[in-house]
């Protein structure tokens, strides 16, 4: 691995990539410096079956982290090199070294002593949606055409339940031989589409001229984004699929993972409810800084809870059904057990929706 830090421009001297268990999509490794205060790094193999058009993927990344280190110079603020990424590029000056065999690689200066986390305080999860209010006003002039869709469609949920009609339409023309998958899930298919009209309102309302995009992260995990030792958030990282959509798409990917009070692939149906601590909290904080948000776009932020979840539940179950091609999975049934997960938590959104809706006019 030592040969493809070569082509990338590291000046110092540094030890053998450790491998790091993070994200369910590219593989991740720490190179740390062998002197101590020198700079040490993140390297990436991208997963370029999933991020097919690299070269857009590391322009947008380019772009996003240079437009947010230029509004944190002109605001004045300290420690810039922690608060966002900064890529290295290789000897030629590319944002990513292509490897004869065809893999992807990228590096990033590493943020010395920041941490993720799975699991947040009500205070801690304030200061998140502060940040993460903040990360989309500081992108919200960036003008749509200047980033691609690095996944096209990404957060579309009427694209990604016809991915699962097609998962289906596969196995039930023998094109595929996962029956007894799809056999096992007919309950959860039947709940799947009972939702499907209601889950496509916000695709309708952007086509009606009633709901904006707007530059989103489009995957606010918890665990992407890094906290210091006292638990302030510094910086927001995994910033693979930022691209125009709905602020749903953030404000639920957040609490799809932060406010369950169980896991994302969890076995343990019961220990899965909504934390409307966790949900306040984040809430509160993001209010105070996504002020440019409209009337319908925080009508329709419990809403967004649940279109996350379900869209999570229809992705998990079509690469179940797909025999596991997507994600990477650590057991066999993995992806049905996050299927299942998922759709719990969904269904408890749904009957926590009228209190999210008090919480949001209250704090309006
Ligand atoms: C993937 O990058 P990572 O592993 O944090 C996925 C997200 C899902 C998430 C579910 C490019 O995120 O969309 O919400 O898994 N990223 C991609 O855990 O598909
Ligand atoms: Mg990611």
């Amino acid at each position: 691995m030592k040969d493809i830090l070569q082509h990338f421009a590291i000046a110092n001297e540094v030890a053998e990539p450790e491998p790091l268990k993070i994200g369910i999509i590219n593989d991740s490794y720490v190179v740390r410096a062998k002197k101590s205060g020198e700079k040490s790094y993140f390297l990436q193999r991208i997963n370029h079956h999933i991020f097919q058009n690299v070269e857009g993927l590391q322009q947008n990344i380019y772009k996003v982290t240079n437009h947010i280190r230029q509004k944190l110079e002109a605001a004045g603020e300290k420690d810039i090199a922690r608060k966002v990424l900064e890529l290295v590029p290789t000897g030629e000056g590319k944002l990513y070294y292509q490897t004869p065999q065809g893999d992807y690689w990228r590096v990033y200066v590493l943020i010395e002593n920041a941490f993720s986390q799975e699991k947040l305080t009500p205070a801690s999860a304030e200061l998140t949606g502060e940040a993460f209010g903040r990360f989309q006003c500081q992108l919200a002039d960036l003008p749509f055409d200047a980033l691609c869709e690095s996944i096209p469609n990404f957060h579309n949920i009427e694209f990604r339940l016809q991915q699962l009609d097609e998962a289906i339409r596969d196995i039930q023309s023998a094109k595929a031989d996962r029956r007894e998958r799809l056999e096992a899930c007919k309950d959860l298919l039947e709940a799947i589409n009972s939702r499907r009209e209601e889950m496509c309102l916000a695709e309708r309302l952007f086509r009606e001229g009633k709901l904006p995009k707007h530059i989103n992260h489009c995957d606010t995990k918890v665990n992407n984004i890094l906290f210091d030792e006292e638990g302030k958030p510094i910086c927001i990282v995994d910033l693979d699929t930022v691209m125009p959509g709905f602020v749903l798409s953030d404000f639920g990917d957040f609490m799809r993972s932060a406010a369950n009070t169980g896991k994302e692939d969890d076995r343990d149906l019961d220990a899965i409810h909504v934390d409307l601590e966790i949900f306040e909290a984040y809430t509160r904080g993001y209010l105070k800084e996504a002020a440019f948000l409209t009337d319908i776009e925080k009508e329709l932020l419990p809403y967004g809870c649940r279109l996350l979840s379900y869209m999570q539940t229809v992705r998990f179950f079509t690469d179940w059904l797909n025999g596991d091609t997507y994600y990477k999975i650590q057991y066999p049934e993995h992806n049905l057990v996050r299927t299942k997960a998922q759709w719990r938590l969904f269904e408890e959104q749904e009957k926590a929706e009228e209190e999210m809706k008090a919480i949001i006019k209250r704090l309006s």
